[in-house]
């Protein structure tokens, strides 16, 4: 067996973006089409939306549950003092309009607002209301998917240009060394994919690529969640004039990316009554359902982020980490001595949990595991990490 080095239990392979389980997923569109609205129907805030363009100024921030009914089932069983779910952190941005990345509207300060964030959920206007005015005159999505697609993608070829030139000069002199020429072709595949209308996103990219593309974080590398927000009735038949349109363009520019239909006016109606049993028999009468649940695990999804639980009596906890992390690095989001000290990590899965329903039953299906220092955790895995506590002592943790 070949030497092991010594990191290899915790590095978890590269994904495009930031490092950490703190990450954002900022509300992205045109000024005045509900983005304020759904934030507050989202994370159940007072955020000003009101109907005039740039009605939101300084980006509003929240967290909101991620609802998950293994987390439900596990709190239903323990029965535990304290019940901690995975959030979602969210940020309302400012509206966008053509010209921002040369600072129309209020341009660059909403675009280091998305640079603050770690995917995007760009929400469109697909609902026909005189009253609420739209900066482009008429409602038309594809349009306006084209005006924010663009402008975060030439605000990205105008950071390109400060960082790029330089570059290729010390390049083209002969003057670079390994990391600088490396960083070059990196560079100069992004510039290609951008002055060809497509996003950092929409490429194939090696680990090594990879690494270097985090150096510089691109807007156009975030990955988007497509929110198109209907009129009650439209979202409630699932029909609407501009959806073929819309699904045309997304898979045209950004194939295979998650479109998630939702009502602003239907959400907020929800929201305002005063108990869960008037929504539901609402949600009922109409033979519908609210989309913030879907929209809120898909956008968790876009994070590239999951949780593990640790459950018993005393706390039932989802911990959040990042797709690949390893067991020491999970531990480690616990106590930083469970890092340090890890010995092994006790793993059953959330599925065989349910099914044995207890954890001796586990233990005798033979699904109760015991994972070492390479072991991925994955999705709704419930663990208990053995640990070396300081001076020998072996100590167990819940
Ligand atoms: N008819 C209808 N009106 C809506 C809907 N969602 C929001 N509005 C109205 O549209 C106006 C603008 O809503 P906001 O949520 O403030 O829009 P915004 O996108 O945050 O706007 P800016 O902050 O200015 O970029 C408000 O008057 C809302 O009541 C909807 O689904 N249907
Ligand atoms: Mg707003």
């Amino acid at each position: 067996m070949p030497p092991k080095k010594k990191d290899d239990g915790e590095k978890p392979p590269p994904l495009i973006g930031r490092v950490g389980t703190n990450l954002k997923i900022g509300i992205v569109g045109l000024p005045n089409v509900g983005k304020s609205t759904f934030f507050n129907c989202l994370t159940k805030s007072e955020a000003q939306a009101e109907n005039f363009p740039f009605c939101t100024i300084d980006p509003n921030e929240s967290r909101v549950p991620v609802p998950d009914k293994r987390f439900d089932y596990l709190c239903q069983f323990y029965e535990p003092l304290s019940k901690v779910p995975a959030y979602l952190n969210v940020v309302d941005i400012a509206g966008l309009v053509k010209g921002a990345h040369e600072g129309k509207g209020l341009g660059n300060a909403f675009l280091s607002n998305i640079s603050a964030c770690d995917a995007i959920f760009h929400v469109i206007r697909a609902f026909s209301d005189e009253e609420i005015i739209h900066v482009e005159g008429d409602v038309d999505p594809s349009r306006d998917l084209e005006i924010i697609h663009d402008e975060i993608r030439l605000k990205d070829l105008e950071y390109l240009s400060k960082h790029f030139e330089p570059l290729e000069r010390s390049v083209t002199r002969g003057g670079a060394d390994k990391k600088k020429k490396e960083e070059f072709e990196v560079l100069k595949k992004v510039q290609d994919l951008l002055n060809d209308n497509k996003w950092v996103r929409n490429s194939h990219w090696d680990p090594r690529e990879i690494e270097i593309l985090n150096q510089h974080l691109f807007l156009t590398s975030k990955p988007v969640i497509y929110l198109v927000n209907l009129s009650e009735k439209d979202y409630i038949r699932k029909k609407n004039k501009w959806l073929l349109k819309i699904k045309e363009w997304i898979d045209a520019k950004d194939h295979g990316a998650t479109v998630i239909l939702f009502s602003g006016a239907l959400e907020l109606k929800l929201l305002e009554m005063a108990t869960q049993e008037e929504r539901d028999a609402y949600l009922k009468e109409h033979e519908t359902s609210s989309a913030l649940e879907k929209i809120i695990v898909n956008g968790y999804k876009a994070l590239n982020l999951i949780y593990f639980f640790t459950a018993g009596k005393d706390e039932v906890k989802a911990w959040t980490i990042q797709v690949g992390t390893k067991a020491p690095g999970a531990a480690g989001r616990i106590h930083t001595d469970f890092e340090k000290g890890f010995i092994m990590a006790e793993v059953m899965a959330y599925d065989d949990f349910f099914e044995h329903k207890t954890e001796n039953e586990v233990k005798a299906a033979g699904k109760y595991k015991q994972k070492g220092r390479d072991y991925v955790v994955q999705d709704g895995d419930i663990i208990f990490f053995k640990f070396n506590a300081g001076a020998g002592l072996t100590g167990k943790k819940k």
